[in-house]
């Protein structure tokens, strides 16, 4: 067992993110720790982004808050039972029975989801129109998921392979239908902002009544593909919203995209960092030090 943050047992660490279990009068809660980490082409750079954590947690916040009327989500505080070392970049969540896919809704066609459909006409077995080109908005959105993989990346599985994981079609139609209107509730808001989703991943679970309750972190620029609509143009690969400096700095640099990933430059960092705090400002419509001073 590895403990480093207030020595709360660490349940599970991913690329860019801690959970520890809470203990308290209350059993059933964990601390989900945002880092300051990034990564790029599956590589995590040894050089932090400041604040990185703190925008991603308060997306997240906002986001829980935004779409709590559309499903139950896990977030409990984004304070009280927060260390004062993890302040703003933790939220207290409850613990679920998480299902066995990711939840991945693509309202544009590019990624993986491009490279299935050149190669076959579908994604996630569903047909789509022939002919689109990359990054073009796709005529609805779609849900598709995939497996989630301990090592390496997800693969896509059609929606019946989905069910079968979960064990019951019902629930896999409604963690169906939920995602979807998750992607579409934020789809919307963000292009009022300038900003098009052009997919995100949601992790959902089931809580202690057996009630869908959406989990993780929530439309995040980590679990989500945010393209700036100014220069939108089909046809191409659009730049992420976030990380467009770090990646043209590092095709730059000749860097072969296989690990270990470089040091990241200052002008790079500053430039970044101030990247995810305009996506903040811009998806919530407040300063981010509102959400400082809010968590300090
Ligand atoms: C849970 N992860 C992924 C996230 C990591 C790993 N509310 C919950 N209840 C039970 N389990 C999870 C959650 C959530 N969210 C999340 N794995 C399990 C993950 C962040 C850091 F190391």
């Amino acid at each position: 067992m590895t403990t480093t943050l207030a020595d709360l047992p660490l349940l599970a660490s991913g690329k860019v993110r801690e959970m520890y279990r809470l203990d308290g009068p209350d059993d059933g809660r964990l601390l989900m720790v945002a880092s300051d980490r990034i990564s790029t082409y599956d590589a995590v750079h040894p050089t932090p982004i400041p604040d990185k954590g703190k925008v991603l947690t308060g997306l997240s916040a906002f986001w829980f808050e935004q779409t709590k009327r559309i499903v139950a989500n896990h977030m409990l505080s984004t304070t009280e039972g927060v260390p004062a070392q993890a302040r703003g970049r933790a939220l207290v969540v409850r613990k679920l029975k998480m299902l066995p896919v990711e939840c991945v809704v693509r309202g544009y066609i590019t990624g993986s989801g491009w490279n299935d459909y050149q190669a076959t006409g579908r994604v996630s077995g569903i047909a789509l129109p022939e002919g689109l080109r990359e990054s073009e908005q796709l005529p609805e959105p779609i849900f598709t998921p995939s497996t989630k993989a301990d090592v390496g990346h997800d693969e896509a599985i059609d929606f019946e392979r989905a069910a079968e994981l979960v064990g019951d079609r019902g629930l896999m139609e409604r963690v169906r239908d939920i995602s979807i209107a998750l992607y579409s509730f934020a789809a919307e808001h963000a292009r009022e902002e300038g900003v098009i989703l052009a997919d995100t991943k949601f992790e959902l679970g089931l809580d202690e009544d057996g009630e869908l309750v959406v989990g993780d972190e929530v439309l995040t620029p980590d679990s989500s593909r945010y393209w700036p609509l100014d220069g939108y143009e089909v046809g191409k690969g659009q730049p992420s919203f976030d990380k467009q400096y770090v990646r043209d700095w590092a095709s730059r640099t000749g860097w072969d995209k296989k690990p270990p990933a470089p040091e990241i430059p200052d002008d790079v960092v500053e430039g970044t960092r101030a990247r995810y705090i305009e996506a903040y400002e811009r998806i919530t419509g407040e300063p981010f030090q509102a959400w400082l001073d809010r968590t300090a």
